[in-house]
């Protein structure tokens, strides 16, 4: 079977579409080499000295893992000199990376989560590189980009997508045209087009969330899960099913191909009530499933409607099949 490369989808994006710039066909091309580089490293393992834990801590006091550090570094240096960045972000940087000076500077800003389900790295399931793209304003031009510069709303966004490193490595990505996948033929180096316009199956009974957490949920999010595991015998007249990974790439994968729904809500435990990054990881999911069909909430409104007011901002994440985050909504409502 004769399939569609990366470059050649994109190409054609550019070429037929016109929704896609040169230099943002540029930049996704460049992520999607890095990711072939981590992919690699993190195929070698033990083998290639890259697992463990540093003795270093992120700005969110979250140990770094070997690979978080090693693969936060590969996609700074892939993109750094293209010409297509003003900067980038990352989970594991405390700041913006601006490009530095001795190279051309581009129209876009990058956010990234180099290595997603850090915890899942050392015990060998999937964990993923995610990416949000916007476009600087223009009046970056003389001057330098600030942390300000980045704080634009998720509907900004002018692509996003992510790879997952499992059984096969997989990129995921939206322009804003559908949702496209891509496997990694890792015999030439290839990413080739496997899935084209994505749709996530609606009316499917899974959810995805960390029950260990239960008794830091709000009223809304307790009725909706516990309603959901009395299953057939309950007022939802059906049972369900459970998956966890503890990957979002992983879960939010899954989502996309079979349906359900994931959930990391705000809680109780933390000042800032919440776990997942708006910017690097709830922002880029939130435009794929939309993209896709579902929806993506905080628990009240849509995410890529949230105003960010900070790079590390954490919000909670409601995500997937439109009816049963439709529900959660109504619920939460109620508390
Ligand atoms: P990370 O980016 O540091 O890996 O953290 C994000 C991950 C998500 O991938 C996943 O949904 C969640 O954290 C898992 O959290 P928990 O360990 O509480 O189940
Ligand atoms: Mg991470």
């Amino acid at each position: 079977m004769k399939r569609t490369t990366l470059t050649r989808f994109l190409i054609e994006q550019q070429r037929n579409e016109n929704v896609l710039p040169a230099e943002l066909r540029l930049l996704i091309e460049t992520v999607a080499r890095a990711c072939k580089t981590i992919s690699h490293a993190i195929g070698r393992g033990a083998l290639g000295e890259v697992l463990g834990s540093l003795d270093s801590e992120n700005v969110q006091g979250e140990v770094q893992k070997k690979l978080d550090v090693i693969a936060n570094e590969f996609i700074l240096d892939a993109n750094e000199w293209g010409g297509h960045l003003a900067a980038m972000a990352s989970e594991e940087m405390e700041t913006i990376y601006p490009t530095p000076n001795r190279y051309p500077k581009g129209e876009y800003l990058m956010l990234f989560d180099p290595i997603d389900g850090s915890s899942n790295i050392d015990v060998d399931l999937s964990v993923g590189t995610i990416f949000s793209v916007l476009k600087a304003s223009d009046a970056v031009a003389g001057r330098d980009v600030t942390e300000e510069d980045f704080l634009q709303d998720g509907r900004n966004q002018v692509a996003a997508g992510y790879a997952i490193y499992g059984p096969q490595t997989l990129l995921v990505l939206t322009v804003g045209t559908g949702v496209y996948e891509f496997t990694l033929d890792k015999e030439v180096g290839a990413w080739l087009m496997t899935d084209a316009n994505m749709t996530m199956p609606q009316g499917k009974c899974e959810f995805a969330i960390n029950m260990s957490n239960r008794r830091q949920w709000s009223p809304g999010i307790t009725r909706y899960i516990d309603e959901r595991v009395q299953g057939a015998a309950g007022p939802c007249g059906k049972d369900y099913n459970m998956r966890w990974t503890a990957s979002m790439v992983a879960d939010v994968h899954r989502i996309l191909k079979r349906g359900g729904v994931f959930m990391y809500p705000a809680d109780n435990r933390s000042e800032n009530k919440a776990k997942l990054r708006l910017m690097y990881e709830a922002n880029p999911m939130a435009f794929l499933i939309e993209q896709a069909g579902g929806a993506a909430t905080n628990g009240f409104i849509p995410i890529m409607d949230v105003e960010p007011v900070g790079l590390h901002q954490r919000v909670g994440v409601v995500l997937g099949d439109k009816a049963e985050v439709a529900t959660i909504t109504e619920y939460g409502k109620l508390n």
